[in-house]
């Protein structure tokens, strides 16, 4: 294989031969079974199958946006997802495929197989919740946040990690999607023309505006901790069982890792929870709502206890008492609030959208996306007020339930 060239079905099988680190993970001598299923914004992803029952994925970086060939992306994400899955299996193995080998001349990471398990943005979009799997990555992202801080980590070696993991042109990706774009107008952004006064209501917003911008300013400053950088639930796996050790969740796709706010990867998940809520509202599913929307007490009390349970580990005591631990969790809940609601609002109005929101009928998502739109804007301006998860939750089902749209018969 030439230097970075593209890997596709027909070479995989002389690619994985020429790797040393596969060696053990799977045969070479006999026919490969290869399949490609990308189907993310960004990479060629293929699952490899030997015929003694061995397998792996390759994840392979593209020099472009899959979806659009004309938007250059730096294939450097791929050094900077290896660095972070090494260091997060370090930090929390349970909750992360395993990495066996990366390959930095072609960009290929070759990563656990978990093709057992399902997204969990598909499962909740089929009504399947698997509840039990925010507590799990609740407790991933409490003990990555701690292990890559500066509590758990040496002060010179905590600095050495947070140089060699940044990550420019994926954070600007975000910046731009995530705290820009939704906000002025810009060719990236779509949505129904019944949702344009929403829209419109949203960017006269001063406070709002205010808060977004604060929120764009500690993104890009807050180097807290080693964050996945993605966490939305299309980016995490889900495999429920009836018995409790088969039951998995991992955190895959941390591309856009970097050292950044911890509430961060918090908010991904409590903002696609309101999106996958607003979906089962608009089919009816009060109930499944309302399950729903018990998942960000649940990732948040998760994340807590478990950050608690590490804090008495920390590295220094001397100035970081008890009083600071409190300091923080409040900034942490504070945080996880705001981003939940910048990353729910983007889902409406930017480039990337939710298929939860998007695969409904055009009268069911009119309400959905003006809900999500609107509980997004509660969880940032008030998540001061209402200062526990379970408030701000109550609040935004409130929010959804009002919004809902029907076909008229
Ligand atoms: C151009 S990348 C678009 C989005 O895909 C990823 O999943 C991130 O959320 C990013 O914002
Ligand atoms: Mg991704």
């Amino acid at each position: 294989m030439t230097d970075s060239s593209q890997l596709t079905v027909d070479t995989v099988a002389a690619y994985v031969a020429q790797r040393p680190a596969l060696a053990a993970r799977i045969r070479t001598d006999g026919p490969l079974d290869v399949v490609e299923v990308g189907d993310g914004n960004l990479n060629l992803v293929f699952i490899v199958h030997d015929d003694s029952g061995s397998s792996l994925v390759l994840k392979q970086s593209l020099p472009h946006v899959r979806t659009d060939p004309s938007w250059p992306m730096t294939r450097e994400r791929s050094a900077r997802e290896a660095l972070v899955l090494r260091t997060h299996e370090s930090a929390d193995a349970q909750h992360v495929p395993a990495l066996y080998d990366f390959d930095d001349s072609n960009y290929v990471l070759a990563i656990e197989n978990l093709s057992d398990h399902s997204v969990w943005r598909s499962e909740l979009n089929e009504g399947r919740v698997h509840g039990f799997a925010a507590a799990e990555i609740g407790r991933y992202v409490a003990r990555t946040a701690f292990h890559t801080s500066v509590f758990g980590l040496d002060p010179l070696e905590q600095k050495k990690l947070a140089a060699a993991s940044i990550n420019p042109e994926l954070c600007e990706i975000t910046e731009d999607l995530v705290f820009t774009e939704p906000y002025i107008e810009h060719p990236h952004n779509a949505v129904l023309p019944a949702n344009e006064a929403d829209v419109a209501a949203l960017r006269a917003d001063r406070a709002l505006l205010a808060e977004i911008g604060i929120a764009k300013y500690r993104f890009m400053t807050s180097a807290q901790s080693l964050i996945h950088g993605d966490l939305h639930t299309g980016s995490v796996f889900v495999r429920d069982a009836s018995d409790e050790a088969s039951a998995s969740v991992r955190a895959f796709d941390s591309e856009f890792g970097f050292f950044g706010p911890t509430g961060f990867d918090l908010g991904a998940l409590w903002g696609n929870f309101l999106i996958a809520a607003a979906r089962a509202l608009a089919l009816g599913s009060g109930e499944r709502a309302s399950e729903i929307l018990e998942l960000p007490a649940s990732l948040w009390g998760a994340f807590e206890a478990e950050f608690r349970s590490l804090w008495p580990s920390r590295r220094d005591d001397r100035v970081w008492g008890d009083d600071v631990l409190e300091a923080l969790i409040r900034e942490f809940r504070q945080d996880a609030a705001v981003y939940a609601g910048a990353k729910a609002i983007r889902r409406i109005i930017g480039f990337a959208k939710a298929s939860d929101i998007e695969t409904l009928d055009p009268v069911l998502r009119e309400g959905a996306a003006r809900g999500v739109l609107r509980a997004g804007r509660a969880l940032i301006l008030e998540r001061k007020a209402l200062d526990t998860v379970e408030a701000l939750s109550a609040e935004t089902a409130a929010i959804l339930r009002e919004t809902v749209t029907r076909f008229e018969f």
